[in-house]
This record gives structure tokens, sequence and C-alpha cells, in this order.
């Protein structure tokens, strides 16, 4: 206990002095006034003087201090509690946000090709959408609803139905349940390429002359395509080429040739018979390519049909390519009726014309699966020589499936 005297003009100050010493915890123990002594008594004024007390065992300072220390630790720690739960929040929320990103980003990708499809169905299924029958079970599943929509897409683009059918249950076969419809589209896109196969266009032998016949029913462009072809080969390569014509049931068609054949300053030689061709083939013995136009011809007509026979029965599988030519305009129907009639010719290849002339590509793939036979060129227009060119089975598959250019 430390105890002390504080002496001042009043009360106040003297307790005033005692806190500022002892602290503020002293507590006064005793008050009383000093009054002079002596002579001063008659001139100065009574002083108070204060006992004051305070308990040294406790060190206020040090305790304040302690306090203010452990005051400041636990704001710290708080703080640091606070501070570790901001991080963590912030974590959490970037995490948050990452995961919004990733969901969003995922699911508007989806969105936006259910949308780019449903778009198209929109724009694209309902002006037919009355002739379009789906033979497809319905099913509540979502990729069944993504292989419908596809299934859709091809009969809008003319894909027949028997086809399109065929398509979809080999499709389904290897499809895993609950499949993207990025899983979806893929796959049925790989089986369309698949289908369309790789095209199979004139290869030329360096020992033997090719003979390459084109076949078709009138007006679909043969002539118009071999000069195409004729003007490529001029073009690109050094090429010993003839062009020979047995359309002579039209004047103009010869014509036709020999304006070609003039301007590309080859050899034309018009033949009326089957016999004609055999002489001709020899006098082209030394040339690389031969390109034979021929009379489109009609399935009633059985003699213009054993003439065709003949004249390419007049060359050797291993020295000719035989092309059939047909329009891309073409309905469905009509082609089916024509390849019956060229069906008894093995081994042609299949040339598509007229493709500026329709937004429906699925003949190509109709014709493709009924024959078997190989595709080779397509033809967009009537500029010689620069509108043909091999078919590409992707940009087909991915126009069959709704795509754009
Ligand atoms: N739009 C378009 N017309 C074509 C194409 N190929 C040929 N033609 C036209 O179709 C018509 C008939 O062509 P042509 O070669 O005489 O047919 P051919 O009777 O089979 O020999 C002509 O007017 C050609 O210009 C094509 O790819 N697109
Ligand atoms: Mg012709």
């Amino acid at each position: 206990m430390i105890i002390k005297k504080f002496q001042a003009e009043t009360e106040k100050e003297a307790i005033l002095m005692a806190k500022e010493e002892l602290g503020k915890d002293a507590i006064v123990t005793n008050i009383k006034t000093i009054k002079p002594k002596g002579i001063y008594k008659f001139f100065r004024p009574s002083k108070v003087e204060i006992t004051a007390a305070v308990d040294d065992t406790v060190n206020y300072e040090e305790d304040s201090l302690l306090s203010s220390f452990q005051k400041l630790i636990n704001e710290n720690h708080s703080n640091k509690q606070t501070e570790t739960k901001k991080v963590i929040e912030k974590q959490l929320d970037k995490e948050e946000n990452l995961f919004d990103d990733v969901k969003s980003t995922y699911s508007s990708e989806i969105e936006k090709r259910l949308d780019s499809l449903q778009n198209l169905i929109e724009k694209q299924i309902k002006p037919t959408q009355e002739n379009v029958t789906l033979s497809i079970e319905e099913d509540k599943s979502n990729e069944n609803e993504y292989i419908k929509l596809i299934y859709k897409q091809m009969l809008i683009n003319e894909v027949d139905e028997k086809y399109a059918n065929q398509i979809i249950n080999e499709i389904e076969a290897t499809l895993q349940k609950g499949a993207s419809v990025d899983t979806v589209l893929t796959s049925i896109y790989q089986k369309i390429v698949l289908k369309l196969g790789q095209p199979e266009t004139i290869e030329l032998e360096e020992k033997n002359t090719k003979f390459v016949f084109f076949i078709g029913p009138t007006g679909v462009g043969k002539t118009t395509t071999i000069a195409k072809i004729a003007s490529g080969f001029k073009m690109n390569k050094n090429t010993k080429m003839a062009l020979v014509t047995s359309d002579t049931y039209r004047i103009a068609a010869v014509e036709q040739l020999r304006i070609y054949a003039n301007i590309l300053g080859v050899p034309l030689k018009v033949i009326y018979s089957a016999e004609e061709m055999s002489q001709t083939k020899e006098e082209f013995e030394d040339y690389d390519i031969v390109l034979i136009d021929t009379a489109g011809r009609s399935h009633k007509n059985t003699e213009q049909k054993d003439d065709l026979e003949a004249l390419l029965g007049t060359v050797d599988d291993s020295m000719k390519e035989i092309y059939l030519v047909l329009s891309a305009t073409t309905k469905y129907k009509d082609l089916v009726r024509i390849t019956e009639t060229y069906s008894t010719i093995a081994n042609y290849r299949i040339i598509f014309t007229k493709l500026d002339e329709t937004i429906c590509m699925g003949n190509i793939l109709n014709v493709k699966m009924m024959t078997g036979s190989p595709l080779s060129y397509v033809a967009w227009g009537q500029n010689v020589p620069n509108d043909i060119g091999r078919l590409d089975a992707q940009f087909v598959a991915k126009k069959l499936l709704g795509g754009s250019d």
C-alpha cells in the first residue's frame, strides 16, 4: 500500500495531484485544512491536505498495459480471423464465380448449339412441317430429343426416310445413354461422311489410255461436265486428250462439243456405232485420255439400252471409267427410276450437277446409299471450267445437318 499526502489551495486540486501521481485507482483516505502558522497566519490563505492511498500489489500501469495488450491480441486475433474469413470468403466467391463461369460457359455452349439447331428447325421446318412425318418413336430423354431434331433436319434436306432411319439406327446402337448434343451431332456427322465415302475421280495411267464414258439422262449436264473436265486437264497438265461423242440424235449436241474441242485445241470424233468406237479406240491409242459423250437414253427404249452397253463393252475394264451424271435437282423418285435404268452397268461412279439450283443435298446421300457406287465430281453452275470440283463429303454432311456454308 502506498500512502501519500498532497497539499493544494483547494480540495479539488489536491485530489488531481494524487491521481496524477498514484494513478486513477488512488483513493483519498483523509482531507484536512492546514492553517498557516506564526506570523504568516494573517497573510496566507489556508491549504487543503489530502491523504491518498493506492494498493501497490497491483501494477495498474502493467495491468492496463497487459489488458490493452490482451485487447490488441484479441483484436489482432479477431482481425486475423476476419481476415482469414475474408480470404476464405473471397476464395469461395472466386470459386463460386469460377463455377458460375464454367457453368454458364458450358450451358451457354450447349444452349447455343441447341438454339442454332432449334433456329434452323424453326426457320426451315415451318414451311414443310406438314410434309415431314416422323417415323421415329417418341422418347422423353435428351439424346433422343437431339436425335429427333437432327433426323428432322436430314428430312428437310431431302434425305430419304429410309436412309435417315438407317443412319439413326446405326448411331443409336453405339451411342451411350445421356449423350450430349455434341456427341450425337458428331456421331451422325461422322456416319454421314463415312456413308458418302471418299470421292473417286479420273486417274490417268502412265502406260494405258484412259477411256472415260459419261452416261446419264438428257439435259443433266453431261456435255458441259465433259467440257469442264477437259479444260481442267488441258490447263493443269500436259495431257494428250481427245473428245468423242456418240450423241448423234441431236445435231446441236455434236456442235456443242465441237465448239469446246476447238477452243481446247483437241480432236473430236463423232461415232455412230459401237464398231466405230472400236476403231476410234485404236486411233487414240497413244493418247492419255479420251472423254466420251453419250446420248441420254429412255429406260423404255431397249434399243438405246443395247447400244450403250455395246459401246461401253468396246473398252476393257482396266482402261475405262464410267461416270453416271445426275442432276441434284431431280426428284428422288425419278433418281430411283434412273439408277434402275443403268443398273446393268457395273462399276460406275456418280457425278452430281446443278448443286447451285437446289438447297437440298439429300439426293447425294440417297443415291450413294441406294447404289453403293462411289461419288466423284460435283458441279455447281454453267461456267466452264470453273463450276466443278471433287465432292467434299464433310461439306455435304454439314449441309445435311443444317449447317451453313
Ligand atoms: N445451273 C446449272 N446448269 C448446268 C450445270 N451443268 C450443266 N448445266 C446446264 O444444263 C443444260 C444442259 O447441259 P448439257 O451439258 O447440254 O446436258 P446433257 O444433255 O446432259 O449433255 C445446259 O444449259 C447447261 O448449261 C450446273 O452444274 N448447274
Ligand atoms: Mg449433251
